[in-house]
This record gives structure tokens, C-alpha cells and sequence, in this order.
């Protein structure tokens, strides 16, 4: 069994950003099951403090500033929790709760928390876990220079009140509220803001954690998975390594490499290498994305914004062994703090569903794009093989297969490619999952005939729709 606790015949994460949790439950059953998800990373569940920005809606953000451990925020309360992770456990979606334990709440004019709860922000003073000055690093600093790691782990993160992991009573309420979440159902936890404590206070953390509930679902004796936010771009003094001990880490290399190579500023030949040859770290600990809810606010990733080059970049991390991904899931916006769509009485609206499977209601649903989902069925499809039958045209034209189960081509050479290629699969026709699907007996996208040799005539015009093509066994395709 993986180290996600995901089914075996699943895999891929998707993040449900700024979901409610009812509608978490929903999507289990009706779409993330059935199209092979392994689980989803949910918007943080306690209880934050109400952000009006100026024009009076509410922001995404205040999810980061914590009020308490009660389980009430915009997304739902305790028992729309517990229906989730029920629900979704009971499809084999795993839950993955993003938990925020570096910081309380910064200062701020009002201070009522989405479960009621208030606090004396100038006394540090969170009367509902409850958590005094004691508690913090103070007198505080603020974060300048992210090449003194002390500094980056004792001081505050944007003003926001900085939490001291060393001292017992704060380490045993991050491990109560670890294992209520646990208790509740949960498979894993991301560990917001992880490279702003020390690993060893993490580890102590983590080592005093309860096995997942048998309850729902999982094995005797399993650890929850863990994968914890380090920045890291190749030139700071902390590194992902100080934490890989203790769980995942995410890679955040991965979304800024692959943003070059698919918007054709490095060429996709050298992708024969991509892993730890390009700097990334080891395979067996890295949480793997093309963007996260903040590197689509930044200009520095590929986003749905930018949608052929973000579904190939996709298909690319999806159709490779390195790494375990995730993918982002968004709502529209804008302006980088608007927060997800909302009704007068500042409720989330939830995504409506359209006949095409895609979203309405100012959902952008990624996950619910024909091309990312059915490159989900191809990474079930292949697992336990590994790359071959590589060819490059020795620039932006590339093709591998997964030992004899799949097959995908990039194009990103400005000129169609239009060839006979060796592409490792039994003989057979085949459906491109990324121009079509699969409709009972009839494919709506490219057909593709494999030979007896392996071979099949490929072709993916300059100027299509993709810049790829994939085809693997199995029914999808
Ligand atoms: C994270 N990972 O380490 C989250 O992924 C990221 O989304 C969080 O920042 C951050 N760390 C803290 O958990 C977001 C957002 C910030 C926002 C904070 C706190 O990107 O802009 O900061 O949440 O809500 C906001 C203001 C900032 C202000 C701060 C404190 O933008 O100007 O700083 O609140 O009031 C004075
Ligand atoms: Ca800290």
C-alpha cells in the first residue's frame, strides 16, 4: 500500500479549494469516484477569523488565521465534516485536511471567528482553545530574511501571530487537534507554512499521532499521510530535506520548471531527465502540482488562465512516475483576494453542474476538464510501469510510453507532427483521451491503430485544440 493511503487502483489528489463540505460529499460519489480520484486536500476546517475586504465581500485568505480549533468555518461545521469524510471514505476518496498551526491571526480591526469565538489580538489572547501570550514567540519580529532560518521559523509570517511549537501545552493542543481531525476520518494532513517551524518540533508532533480510524475504512495500524509546505526554489538555507524524515514535502520546482517547458521556453527533449536530475528532491517524498491556490495568484505558474499550456503541463506531471500529484481545483477571479463565489448573506454558493460535467456558478472545477480527469484514468491505467519507447525530434516534439499500458505525445513545436511512432501497446485501436472520450463502443475523439509491431501513425497538428495525445489500455481509451 502507498504511503497516501489512497485505494491501489486510484491515485491523484485534487484540491477542493474553498469548497463546503456537503458538496465535497457530492463530489465523491458523484464524479471523483467514478473517474478514479484517490482524494481530495480540503480548505482549512477551523475556525477562522471574518475578513471583510474593502468592498465588503469576504476573502479567501481568513481561512489562514485561526481563531480556534473548533470545526466552523464557511465550509461547514462538525457534522458536515463528519458526513464528508463518511461519505467519501465510504467511495474510496480519501480526505486530506489542510491544517494551519504556524500562527493564529494577525491584527486586525474586528476579531469574530466564522464559530463566534473572539480574541484580544493585542493581549494574544485566544480565549476559545485557549491560547495566551506564553504561547507565542514575543516579543515578536517580523520575517525579512529568508536566509536566517531562525528567523524564518521564530518570527512572524506577515504579522501573523507566531506560534511557539516547542513548548508543551501548544504542541499538545496541535496534537489534540491532529487527532480530532484523525478521530473524524481524515487520511493525511497538509501542514500549512511547515518550513516556518522547526522539524523537530514537527516530528514530535507527528510521533505522537493516532493511527487512522478503522472506522472508516482504513487498515489497522496506518499512519496518516503527511506532506508539509516548504517553499523551496534551490537557494535557502532550509531545505526539504530537514523535513522528508517526518513526512512529504512539497515541490514547488515542478510548476515553475514545467511553466518554461510548455510555454516554450526550454525544450521539451530534456524532459528524458525530469526527477531528481533537475534538482528535485526524491521521488519517494514529493507532494507534486502545477500550481497551488497561491501560485495561481502569482505570475509565476501555469493556471487555468493559460489552458493549453496548464492541460499539457498537467498531462505531462499526471503521465509521469515522478512524484505524487495534486491538482488545483479554482473558482474565477479577478483580483488575487476575491473569495469564492458567495450570496448576499456571504455563504458560499456551491458549483452548479452543467451537462458537459463541467462547472457553473463561477466554479472553474479543473478537475471536471476532459482533458486533466481522463489523464487521471491514464496514470490508474499504467501504475507499475515505468518510461519507454522515449523519442524526441530533438527540440519541442516528444513521445514514452508506460511499459505496454500507455502511450502520450507532446507538441509544442509551432510545426505539426505527423509520424510513425513505437508506442508500446498491444495492437488495437485505440481512442485519444485528451481530444474525446470514450462513449460506450464509439470514440468521439482521434482514433489511434496500433499495429502489430507497436507502431501507430500519430499525428497532433501545430495548431489543435491540445498539444497532446494519449492513449492506454483499458476501457476509458
Ligand atoms: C501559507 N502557506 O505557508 C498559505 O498557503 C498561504 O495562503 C497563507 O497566506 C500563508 N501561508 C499563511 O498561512 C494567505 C495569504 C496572505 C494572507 C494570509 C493570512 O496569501 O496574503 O495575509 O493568508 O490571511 C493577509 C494579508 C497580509 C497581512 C496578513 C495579516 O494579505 O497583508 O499582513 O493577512 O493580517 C500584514
Ligand atoms: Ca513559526
Amino acid at each position: 500500500h502507498d504511503r497516501t493511503n489512497q485505494l491501489p487502483d486510484r491515485s491523484t489528489i485534487v484540491h477542493l479549494f474553498e469548497w463546503k463540505w456537503r458538496d465535497i460529499a457530492d463530489e465523491c460519489e458523484r464524479f471523483l469516484a467514478p473517474k478514479g480520484f484517490g482524494g481530495v486536500q480540503i480548505s482549512p476546517t477551523s475556525e477562522n477569523l471574518i475578513i471583510h475586504l474593502p468592498d465588503g465581500s469576504r476573502t479567501w485568505y481568513e481561512r489562514y488565521q485561526v481563531m480556534s480549533y473548533k470545526l466552523k468555518t464557511r465550509s461547514g461545521d462538525r457534522e458536515d465534516f463528519l458526513n464528508m469524510t463518511r461519505r467519501c471514505n465510504q467511495v474510496g476518496v480519501r480526505v486530506y485536511a489542510d491544517v494551519v498551526v504556524n500562527h493564529m491571526t494577525g491584527d486586525h480591526p474586528s476579531n469574530i471567528g466564522t464559530g463566534g469565538s473572539t480574541a484580544d489580538f493585542k493581549k494574544y489572547s485566544y480565549p476559545a482553545v485557549p491560547f495566551n501570550q506564553s504561547h507565542f514567540h514575543h516579543p515578536f519580529c517580523i520575517i525579512n530574511d529568508y536566509n536566517n532560518a531562525a528567523e524564518v521559523r521564530n518570527c512572524q509570517l506577515l504579522g501573523l501571530k507566531d506560534l511557539n511549537q516547542t513548548v508543551p501545552y501548544v504542541r499538545q493542543k496541535i496534537v489534540r487537534f491532529f487527532n480530532k481531525l484523525i478521530k473524524l476520518g481524515v487520511a493525511g494532513i497538509r501542514v500549512d507554512a511547515a518550513k516556518h517551524m522547526w522539524p523537530t518540533d514537527l516530528g514530535a508532533i507527528y510521533s505522537r499521532l493516532h493511527n487512522l480510524n478503522t472506522a472508516f475504512g482504513f487498515r489497522p495500524n496506518t499512519k496518516p499521510y503527511i506532506y508539509q509546505e516548504v517553499i523551496y526554489y534551490g537557494n535557502e538555507p532550509i531545505k526539504p530535506q530537514e523535513y522528508t524524515d517526518y513526512g512529504d514535502v512539497t515541490e514547488f520546482k515542478v510548476g515553475s520548471e514545467l511553466k518554461n517547458v510548455f510555454r516554450g521556453h526550454n525544450a521539451l527533449k530534456w524532459l528524458v531527465s525530469w526527477g531528481e536530475a533537475w534538482a528535485l528532491s526524491p521521488s519517494e517524498t514529493a507532494l507534486v502540482f502545477i500550481d497551488n491556490h497561491d501560485t495561481q495568484r502569482g505570475n509565476d505558474v501555469l493556471t487555468y488562465k493559460e489552458s493549453r499550456a496548464y492541460k499539457a503541463a498537467i498531462a505531462f506531471m499526471l503521465a509521469h512516475p515522478y512524484g505524487e500529484p495534486r491538482i488545483m481545483s479554482s473558482y474565477f477571479f479577478e483580483k488575487n483576494e476575491q473569495g469564492p463565489p458567495s450570496d448576499s448573506q456571504e455563504n458560499i454558493v456551491s458549483p452548479s453542474i452543467n451537462k458537459d460535467d463541467t462547472c457553473g456558478n463561477g466554479w472553474v472545477c479543473e478537475h471536471r476538464w476532459r482533458q486533466i480527469y481522463q489523464m487521471v484514468a491514464f496514470r490508474n491505467a499504467v501504475r507499475g510501469t515505468f518510461i519507454q519507447n522515449w523519442w524526441d525530434n530533438g527540440n519541442n516534439q516528444i513521445a514514452f510510453s508506460r511499459g505496454k499500458k500507455g502511450f502520450i505525445v507532446f507538441n509544442v513545436e509551432g510545426r505539426d507532427l505527423d509520424q510513425r511512432l513505437q508506442t508500446g501497446l498491444p495492437p488495437g485501436e485505440y481512442c485519444d483521451v485528451i481530444t474525446g472520450k470514450k462513449e460506450g463502443n464509439t470514440c468521439t475523439g482521434t482514433k489511434v491503430t496500433v499495429s502489430n509491431d507497436g507502431t501507430a501513425h500519430i499525428r497532433v497538428p501545430a495548431h489543435a485544440e491540445d498539444m497532446h495525445l494519449a492513449i492506454h489500455v483499458g476501457k476509458e481509451s
